[in-house]
């Protein structure tokens, strides 16, 4: 393998116009790699540390020139001249750099953006696209293309927290090519913008990931809506498209006890509100049903509702190996939401898939609400044989990025589209 010639990083903008970082990776060859890594707003307690500079003045302390200074003093002197024989190598050798156990010191968003940046530039030197060589790291070559999760209406922490929840997706089930799930999810889309904006009088205004966010009075009628939606598409719910919702419920939760749109509910008492959504509407996949530390409660909701709807963990699991595997043993999820920037590198979340898929789950693999217009994650869907992809509306350039590139990988493979559910 060739060896690191230099890394530079800077800071640059997401999409809510915090800054975030950016790294680039030459290597003895020439070849380069450039990586920007995202950032979460309903962040999970277990993730790995963001390196944010605290300076009031500047950004309102969300400035990342700590990071970029990690990135291009401690880091650099030290892989600098060095040749890593395997992303595990470079990967282990910044986590031991950092030397705690969630990146507090150098900073997850500067250790990602090397560990993806050197990805790019070895695949650049190798002379293959980023899904072919993310394929080789994990050594299963790619047959299938992820199925698209696309935002329609989204609430809580992504929105102005009018309804409880973070989001309602659409799943385009019947089609086959991400080109058709795009054109579907685009009708649907345009059909529930007309309909709120008569229905609320209001023009379209979008949440975080271009979700639409209209004042629902509580979750059951923003899921109504979705199937009113496809409906008016001219389309069947649960045949041409189905739901996912992501409930997000960490972030209302507190001390057992759940303010679901202003209502209190018991962790039971949720278990029976998510079973009665997935009775009544086509929902197949809920996301943190339950709170992240609620894990008593989690193998109670699988028993509810596993088989109907994937059981999706998000906060709860935070692409961390260690909470996969406390998982898996206590039955507390059938899914993995893999967020690369939860836990820093790319080796640690190749191995949090590796452990889902020995429990024998399904993956999502996820953007963050904070994005840009980089669209590695669409090669990482790919190459890594995620089931769904979760992006975020079809609006937006820090979400089309990601959905032009799997246009892209579509047209130059010709591979065909996860079947999931399964039919
Ligand atoms: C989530 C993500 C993406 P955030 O909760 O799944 O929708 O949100 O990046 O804010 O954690
Ligand atoms: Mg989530």
């Amino acid at each position: 393998m060739d060896t690191i010639e230099t890394l530079h990083a800077m800071e640059i903008l997401d999409s809510r116009g915090r800054p975030t970082v950016r790294a680039t990776c030459r290597l003895a060859s020439g070849a380069t790699g450039t990586a920007s890594v995202p950032s979460g707003a309903s962040t999970g307690k277990a993730e790995a540390l963001e390196l944010r500079d605290g300076e009031t003045g500047r950004y309102n302390g969300l400035g990342c020139r700590k990071a970029v200074a990690n990135v291009n003093g401690e880091i650099r002197s030290v892989v600098s001249g060095q040749g890593f024989e395997t992303q595990e190598g470079l990967d282990a050798a910044l986590c031991e750099l950092d030397g705690t156990p969630n990146k507090a010191r150098l900073g997850a968003n500067a250790v990602l953006a090397v560990s993806i940046a050197y990805a790019r530039a070895v695949a650049a030197h190798r002379v293959v696209p980023l899904y072919k060589h993310l394929a080789h790291i994990r050594r299963v070559p790619p047959d299938t293309l992820p199925r698209p999760t696309i935002n329609l209406f989204s609430g809580g922490k992504h929105a102005g927290g009018q309804v409880s929840i973070q989001d309602v997706l659409i799943v385009p089930t019947s089609v086959v090519s991400i080109e058709e799930a795009l054109a579907m999810a685009s009708e649907v889309y345009r059909r529930a913008a007309e309909r709120c904006a008569k229905r609320y009088d209001m023009r379209l205004l979008r949440a975080d990931e271009g979700g639409m966010a209209p004042p629902f009075k509580n979750t059951e009628e923003m899921l109504l809506e979705a199937v009113e939606s496809i409906l008016v598409a001219g389309l069947e719910p649960g045949r041409h498209v189905s739901l996912a919702i992501d409930v997000a419920s960490s972030h209302f939760h507190n001390v057992g006890t759940y303010t679901l749109d202003g209502e209190k509910l018991s962790a039971n008492g949720m278990i029976e509100r998510i079973a009665k959504w997935v009775e009544q509407h086509p929902i197949v996949s809920v996301e943190d049903g339950l709170a992240e530390n609620d894990w008593d409660h989690w193998p109670r909701l699988r028993d509810a509702i596993g088989g109907k709807a994937l059981v999706l963990g998000d906060d709860l699991l935070c692409t961390n190996p260690e909470r996969i595997r406390k998982a898996a043993d206590k039955r507390a999820a059938d899914a993995l939401l893999l967020k690369v920037n939860q836990i820093g590198t790319l080796s640690e979340a190749a191995e949090a898939m590796r452990l889902a898929r020995e429990a024998n789950w399904k993956v999502t693999v996820s953007a963050r609400s904070g994005e840009t217009e980089d669209d590695w994650l669409a090669d990482l869907a790919v190459g890594w044989g995620g089931d769904q992809i979760k992006i975020g509306s079809i609006t937006q350039s820090d979400r089309l990025s990601k959905y032009n590139r799997l246009l892209e990988i579509e047209d130059e493979t010709s591979l065909p589209l996860v079947w999931w559910p399964n039919r």
